[in-house]
Parts: C-alpha cells; structure tokens; sequence
C-alpha cells in the first residue's frame, strides 16, 4: 500500500512509518518539525537522542533497504496538502500531525488558539483534499479517549444507542473534554464524520489512550532510529514521567489523589493498531471509531507500581491538581474493537518494566530537573511557562 505518515517525525507517527515501511508498504512522511519547534520554546528535549528526519530516513535505507519519502510542509497550508495528495498518491493516509499535548493548549490564549487552528485547519484541509483528488483513500485519524471525559457511565466506542420518550437512535457518545487541546480532537471527530456522510469518504478515528514506552522492534535496530521519549511536565505522559522521576530519585508527581483512571497502551501496540486499521479499511462513505487502549489504571496505582519495581525507592508526592479534572470517577470504557481485528496486546503486567527503567538509566545524565514539576494550570488563562520565552503565533 501506498501509505503517508502525517506527523511522521514526531513520538508515534516515526516508530509507524517504520513498521509500516518493514511490513512492505511504500511510506511517505509527512512533518513540519514544529515538535522539535516547541521543546525550543520550552526549553527542553526528549530525554533519547533523536536524529534529523533525514538521517532516520537514510540509516533505515540503508539497514534495510527500504526507501522512505519525506515531505516537508505544513498541514495548515492547503496547497500543500493538494500537492502532496497529487505527488505522492496515497491509498491510505495516517494521520498524526497535530499538537497533542494538552498542558501546552492550556498556557494561555495564542496557545489554546495556536492547538485548534493547527488542527483542525490541518484536518479540514486533508479532508477537502482527499474528497477533491481520490475519495478511495482510507484517511486514519489518531483521535483520543479523553475526548469522551470520564462520564458516570459506561463509554462505548464511538456511538451510544439511545432510547428517548419512546424513540431510538444510536448516536456519536457525548464527549466531554478536559482541555482544549482534547476539545480539538472533538472538533476533528465532528469534521470527519460530516465528510464521510457528505462526501462518502472513508476514515477510521483511532480514540488513542496514553501511549508509554519508546521502543519498537524497528526503532531498536540502531540509535538513529530511536523516536523521542519526553518527561517535561508540558509533553511528558504520566507513566513516562514517573519512570524517569524515579530513576533520577525525585519524587513521583501524582496530580490531586491520583484516582483519575485513563486507559493506557504500550507503544508497540499503537503501531500495531495502526497497521490492523490500514488492513481492515473502513467501507466507502464510513466513519467508525476504534478505542485503543488496552488497559485502565489510576495515576496512583502506576505510582504505586514504579515506586515498588524501582531500586531508587522514590517517594510519591500528591501535588496539587494543576489541572481541572475529576479525580474520584467512574470509568469503564469498551475497547474491543481492536481485538476483535486481531489486536494482541503487550499488557503492562506482561512487561518488562526493567527495560524500561534501563531505557531511562541509560540517559539520566540527560534529565533536566527544573521541567518536571507542572508550570502550566488551567484555572490561570495566562500561564508562568510563557514568561520564560513567549510564543509568537
Ligand atoms: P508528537 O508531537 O510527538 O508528533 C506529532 C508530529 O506532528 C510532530 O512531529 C509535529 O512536528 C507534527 N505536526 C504537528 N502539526 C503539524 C502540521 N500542522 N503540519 C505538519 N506536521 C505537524 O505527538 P505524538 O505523541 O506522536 O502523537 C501523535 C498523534 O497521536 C497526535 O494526534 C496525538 O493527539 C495522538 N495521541 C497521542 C498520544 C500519546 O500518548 N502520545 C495518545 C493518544 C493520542
Ligand atoms: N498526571 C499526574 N501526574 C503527572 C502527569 C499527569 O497525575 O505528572 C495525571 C493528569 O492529571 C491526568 C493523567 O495523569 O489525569 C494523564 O495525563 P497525561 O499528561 O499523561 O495525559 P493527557 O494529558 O491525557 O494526554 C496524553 C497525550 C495526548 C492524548 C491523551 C490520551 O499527551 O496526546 O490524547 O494522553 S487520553 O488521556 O486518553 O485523552
């Protein structure tokens, strides 16, 4: 298949193209480096080495003689969008390129406004794209499960049977964001699913939980290959960022009584999601929706679990909830979807957590101690972290 990877330099979109490029697909990557953009401003780095898209690119060529092609460009820029669709000719586009971290469309308006418009411009000018030059492409769409929010009742995948004052109906399950980042995702959910009745597109919204770990089997063939791991508190995830806290012996940051439950899934898992997605294409004109996690934790039982596997002993701090959020809540989600493709999960109990704390011993040197702690809090509308350096959007 011919397949574009949309933010293909990024955490998830570079360790995809790769699998996809091993499984025999011909890859396009796709990325505008404003991830690297950001940790400039931040003033910080992912805690692996990363090498430059096109170094990547030519070591994989070169291990395993695989072209993959880059493109360089912004999704924001609709006459690049058309001209990538029209040179490279997808059959099917993955879609990562967006700004993901939630913090970060929290620090203050240009922010808030920077993460909407960067994607849900991005998608809607794909979406017009795809109807305009070839309706057959499969668009598949890293979407999230926070933007269901935590109701107090069960959540379905993607769409809730409802019976109304002797009525029925089954409709898109009510989402209730926690950020403006997950209410673009939302935005994104709604665009998509309109175009596919509208125009009879064909998408697959993968509702991603929080992704841990940083290696592949691809991505472990050498340095050069290796994809980011961030521990900021800006893009850092929580199960990410506690490994690193304890293995650099700070304490570990549970946010309010650490009893918010979010789904979770090994980074192994989001390629291989990806890939059961792209060869179970959705039906012309579809929209459907994928939960893809694999399991659910409170953020204090993964506390719990790296403070008691740890030898560093580290101490777990409940701070002050930066963010607004329920911490006492109900969650159940369905997530079965996936399976039923054929998905096998890496579950965490199955892993190795040694490699990863070996994974983050091998870098502690590299560990910045002034980004762990939260700077960004979603009661203030202008956040201390842009003092440090203001973004100009
Ligand atoms: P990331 O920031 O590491 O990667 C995103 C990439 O997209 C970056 O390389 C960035 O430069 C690029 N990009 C952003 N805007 C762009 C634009 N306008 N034009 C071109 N390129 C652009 O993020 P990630 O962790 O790899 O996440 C990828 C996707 O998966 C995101 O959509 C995110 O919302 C979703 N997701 C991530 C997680 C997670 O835990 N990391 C969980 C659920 C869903
Ligand atoms: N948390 C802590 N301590 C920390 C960091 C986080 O207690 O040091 C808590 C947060 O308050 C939150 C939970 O852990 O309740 C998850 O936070 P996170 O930063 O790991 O994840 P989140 O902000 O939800 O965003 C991440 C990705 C995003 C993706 C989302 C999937 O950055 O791109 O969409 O996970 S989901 O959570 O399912 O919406």
């Amino acid at each position: 298949m011919r397949v574009l990877v949309l933010g293909g330099d990024g955490y998830l979109g570079w360790p995809t193209a790769l699998h996809l490029s091993n499984k025999g697909h011909h890859v396009g990557v796709v990325d505008n480096f404003i991830r690297r953009q950001y940790d400039f401003e931040l003033g910080t780095q992912s805690l692996v080495p990363i090498a430059n898209l096109q170094k990547r690119v030519s070591r994989w060529k070169q291990l395993s003689g695989n072209e993959i092609d880059i493109f360089i460009g912004d999704l924001q820029e609709a006459e690049f969008v058309y001209s990538l669709l029209k040179q490279f000719q997808p059959q099917a586009i993955v879609h990562f390129g967006e700004q993901r971290s939630a913090p970060y469309s929290m620090i203050d308006r240009a922010h808030a406004v920077y993460t909407q418009v960067n994607n849900v411009v991005g998608t809607l000018n794909l979406l017009y794209a795809i109807a305009e030059l070839d309706p057959n492409i499969h668009l598949v769409k890293l979407g999230s499960m926070g933007e269901y929010g935590t109701p107090n009742i069960d959540i379905e995948e993607g769409f809730i049977e409802i019976n109304h004052r002797g009525r029925r109906d089954i409709l898109p399950y009510p989402k209730q964001p926690g950020s403006f980042y997950h209410l673009s995702k939302v935005h994104d959910s709604h665009n998509l699913h309109f175009a596919c009745k509208t125009w009879g597109l064909r998408a697959t919204d993968l509702n991603q939980g929080i992704v841990y770990g940083q290696e592949t089997n691809e991505t472990v063939i050498h340095p050069d290959l290796a994809t980011r791991y961030d521990y900021d508190a800006v893009f850092g995830t929580v199960l990410n960022r506690f490994l690193v806290q304890a293995v650099v012996g700070h304490n570990l940051t549970v946010y309010g009584q650490g009893s918010q439950t979010r789904g979770m899934l090994d980074i192994r898992d989001t390629v291989q999601c990806v890939e059961i997605a792209l060869n179970n294409p959705a039906k012309q004109g579809e929209y459907r929706v994928f939960n893809q996690f694999t399991e659910s934790f409170t953020v204090k039982e993964l506390a719990e679990l790296v403070a008691s596997l740890s030898v560093e002993n580290p101490k777990i701090e409940f701070l002050e909830d930066p963010r607004v959020e329920l911490d006492s809540h109900y969650y159940r989600a369905a997530h079965t979807k996936l399976l039923d493709l054929g998905l096998v999960p890496h579950l965490l109990s199955d892993t190795l957590i040694d490699s990863l704390f070996s994974l983050v011993q091998r870098h502690k040197d590299r560990v910045d101690h002034s980004v762990i702690l939260p700077s960004i809090n979603w009661r203030n509308t202008s956040s201390p972290v842009v003092s440090r350096q203001k973004a100009d959007f």
